[in-house]
């Protein structure tokens, strides 16, 4: 047992890098690991002799309206894992992809095994839209094992869906290669940003759910107290609405809107705090990014974010649109380079024990090996 088929978003954003990174760290544990996406993932950024890629092609019948992607995917997966011999199909978001898994495992010939894991926009947004609420309580209900990435987002769907089927909490991860703190001693220059000055960053993909004019706000409010600069990373549809804001508060002189980014850690390594102020977030990935490159985080008390934020250990915990409470704990940390030392410390401890890859993907290959009745291991043959 040691062929995987790994199905997210292949685009930016948090699903597509765990699904990515898990199947390098799979491959080079002696996995053979498939992509079947619509695009080769942004983050599979090595060749490895274990890694394969199969591009799900979406046809455009002139009788289609709406190219048919899910019966495209399925149909690919069917074929990957024929061919292939494929043990299980690990889909990231139970809509579509689980749905199209199970599609794939009932027309394929070979036996496949189905993983979902959940990352909370298929629940927190369409879980609530009752069109699809059954789609997706199908999908998890049908695939031989479900994992969701916070406590958080168990609770949620049990409660959404009304679901009885066990879904295993395994958290988030970052690759500990790519995030860690180095000397660059040009980019704060590069920008235009002053040594005396401390950097705030801000990284999503700018939707609603993100609630950036609280993050405006608050730095709105620290930059009255510290000089500073807020870098804001990645675009999206709110981009020109804060854009706006930015303008009206007249700070824009200190607000560096840099769009969509491949080196954050490089940013994150010249950035002193990190703000996080969404109204729903199943566990923030980027808030681990930036913990592990040694910068505090604050951060909403909602979702799995305060499973990733210790309060008062690591960051803090503000309530949703309290921009006033987040701005008054970031100028308090920043003055006082005491607690912030401990806070980079216990943020760095917390990425390498809680949310270390290595015990990560060791969840993961357990639940891989749960999932065979025979319960046969599935390092089987793998030297
Ligand atoms: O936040 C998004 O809109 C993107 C989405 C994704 O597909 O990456 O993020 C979700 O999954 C991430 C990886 O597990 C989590 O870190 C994010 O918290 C989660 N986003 C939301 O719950 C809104």
């Amino acid at each position: 047992m040691k062929k995987i088929g790994i199905t997210c978003y292949p685009s930016v954003g948090g699903s597509g890098v765990i699904a990515t990174e898990l199947g390098m760290l799979l491959a080079e544990r002696g996995f053979e690991v498939h992509f079947i996406t619509s695009s080769l993932p942004f983050r599979l950024e090595r060749v490895h002799p274990k890694i394969y890629f199969h591009e799900v092609e979406i046809h455009h019948y002139p009788v289609f309206q709406y190219p048919p992607y899910d019966l495209s995917l399925a149909a690919k997966m069917a074929e990957v894992v024929d061919r292939e011999k494929l043990d299980i199909l690990h889909v990231h978001y139970a809509m579509p992809h689980a749905i199209s898994a199970i599609l794939a495992r009932d027309i394929a010939d070979h036996p496949v095994k189905i993983i979902t894991t959940l990352h909370g926009t298929d629940i927190t947004v369409l879980g609530y839209d009752p069109t699809f609420k059954k789609m997706i309580k199908h999908g998890i209900e049908q695939s031989d094992a479900v994992t969701a990435v916070s406590k958080n987002l168990v609770e949620l769907t049990e409660e959404t869906l009304e679901i009885q089927k066990k879904i295993h909490v395994i958290y988030n991860f970052v690759n500990e290669k790519k995030y860690y703190r180095r000397e660059i001693p040009s980019l704060r220059k590069q920008y235009g940003i002053q040594e005396t000055e401390k950097v705030i960053v801000h990284i999503s993909n700018f939707r609603k759910v993100k609630r950036i004019e609280d993050v405006i706000h608050t730095f709105y409010n620290i930059q009255k107290e510290i000089d500073s600069k807020l870098i804001l990373i990645g675009d999206g549809p709110e981009c020109s609405h804060i854009a706006d804001i930015v303008d009206s508060l007249g700070i824009e002189d200190n607000v560096l809107f840099l769009g969509k980014q491949k080196r954050v850690e490089e940013i994150l390594s010249i950035a002193d705090l990190k703000l996080l102020m969404s109204q729903k977030e199943s566990f923030g990935l980027v808030l681990l990014e930036a913990m592990a490159c040694g910068v505090p985080c604050i951060g909403t008390n909602v979702g799995g974010i305060p499973e990733v934020i210790d309060h008062g250990e690591t960051g803090y915990l503000v309530e949703l649109g309290d921009t006033k409470a987040a701005a008054q704990y970031a100028v308090n940390l920043l003055k006082d380079e005491d607690t912030y030392s401990a806070f980079v410390n216990n943020a760095l401890d917390v990425v390498h024990n809680r949310f270390h890859s290595s015990t990560v993907v060791e969840e993961y290959i357990d639940l891989y090996n749960g999932v065979f009745e025979e319960k046969r291991d599935i390092y089987e043959g793998i030297q």
